[in-house]
């Protein structure tokens, strides 16, 4: 027994002085571990008489199991130790500001569309929609365009196919609206649409809200009373609107309305090439050919539709005064509205 004790000693000793996880884990695997010493002294039982290896087992038995506690003493203390030293360490101060996380909102053109959307919701409008690459049929040859006719070059189409183009405007879903339903109709369409133009009013992909109303006895001063209240809904009942007579193939007659400009005050500027007034879109009353290819009777109904241009409302609404500003998505731009 008495040649356990310096090793016991020794052991207590070592442990005292294990200062972390590891060294403590060292001591471990020296005195307890599969070759430790406490694996020696149980393999050296072999060479004592037989009748004292029982008493030398028991002693060592004994020997493991007051190693084996003061492992365990040692070792929670210093992990309470080290848990106490990492949160001291990682200490926050949660009366700091935290950091600002930037808010996203909805773009100006997004809410300019549901302006317009509503205001025709409560004229009584459904929303419609159709295909952005849209079948040469429905963009232009249902609506009286057919293949060759000079009114196309007034849209530079961007053709994906001899028979597909990226859509030049709504209008298309005014047809694919009038093959489905019956009149009454009454709808408004918003989308994208495409061009091959680049200028301060111009942009390639720009949008449209187109509006389509069929019905019995639907004449020229329901769309010009419509669009109208639309405008000064919009704009306040000071703004002025003008009509002027236009072509559309697929309106007859045709008008563009226009707006007093609002970003020089009708006085003149680069937007509205100093003429005072900003065209926002093309209107009229449905044409008979228009009427034939979707197979509307036009002696027992009648009905006008109109197309106009989001960006172009929206820079009149918050006066700015380049139309690319809309999709270069400078933040600080974006947020001032
Ligand atoms: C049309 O697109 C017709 N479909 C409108 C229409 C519908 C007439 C129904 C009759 C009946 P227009 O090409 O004029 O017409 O375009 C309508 C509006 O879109 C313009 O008044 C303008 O506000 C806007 N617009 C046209 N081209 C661009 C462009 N490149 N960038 C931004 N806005 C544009």
């Amino acid at each position: 027994m008495d040649d356990y004790k310096p090793i016991r000693e020794d052991y207590l000793h070592e442990i005292a002085a294990a200062s972390s996880l590891d060294l403590l884990y060292a001591v471990k695997v020296r005195y307890m571990g599969k070759k430790g010493l406490i694996s020696e002294m149980n393999k050296n039982l072999a060479k004592l008489p037989p009748e004292e290896k029982p008493i030398a087992g028991a002693e060592i038995g004994k020997l493991r199991n007051e190693f084996t506690e003061l492992y365990e003493g040692k070792e929670k203390k210093l992990k309470e130790r080290e848990l106490s030293e990492k949160l001291l360490s990682e200490r926050l101060d949660v009366t700091l500001p935290g950091l600002a996380l930037p808010i996203g909102s909805a773009h100006i053109l997004s809410r300019t569309a549901s302006e317009i959307a509503d205001f025709f919701a409560s004229m009584g409008y459904s929303v419609a929609s159709g295909p952005e690459v849209e079948l040469d049929y429905y963009n232009f040859e249902a609506l009286n365009m057919p293949y060759g006719h000079p009114a196309r070059d007034m849209q530079d189409t961007f053709y994906v196919s001899d028979s597909e183009v990226m859509r030049t405007h709504t209008s298309p879903v005014q047809i694919r609206t009038m093959l489905i339903h019956k009149p009454p109709i009454r709808i408004i369409a918003p989308g994208k649409v495409y061009r091959s133009d680049y200028d301060v009013t111009h942009s390639p992909m720009f949008h449209q809200v187109e509006g389509l109303y069929i019905d019995e006895n639907i004449s020229m001063g329901d769309l010009k009373g419509t669009l109208e209240r639309f405008v000064k809904a919009l704009f306040g009942s000071d703004v002025p609107v003008r009509f002027r007579a236009s072509y559309f193939p697929f309106t007859e007659p045709s008008m563009e309305v226009d707006m007093g400009c609002s970003i020089c005050g009708t006085k003149g500027c680069r937007v509205c090439k100093n003429t005072g007034w900003l065209e926002i879109g093309g209107c009229g009353m449905v044409a008979p050919e228009v009427f034939e290819a979707v197979k509307i009777d036009y002696d027992q109904y009648s009905g006008f539709a109109f197309g106009m241009g989001v960006e172009r409302i929206a820079m009149l609404k918050y006066g700015i005064d380049d139309i690319r500003l809309f999709f270069e998505n400078h933040v600080k731009f974006l947020n001032q509205f």
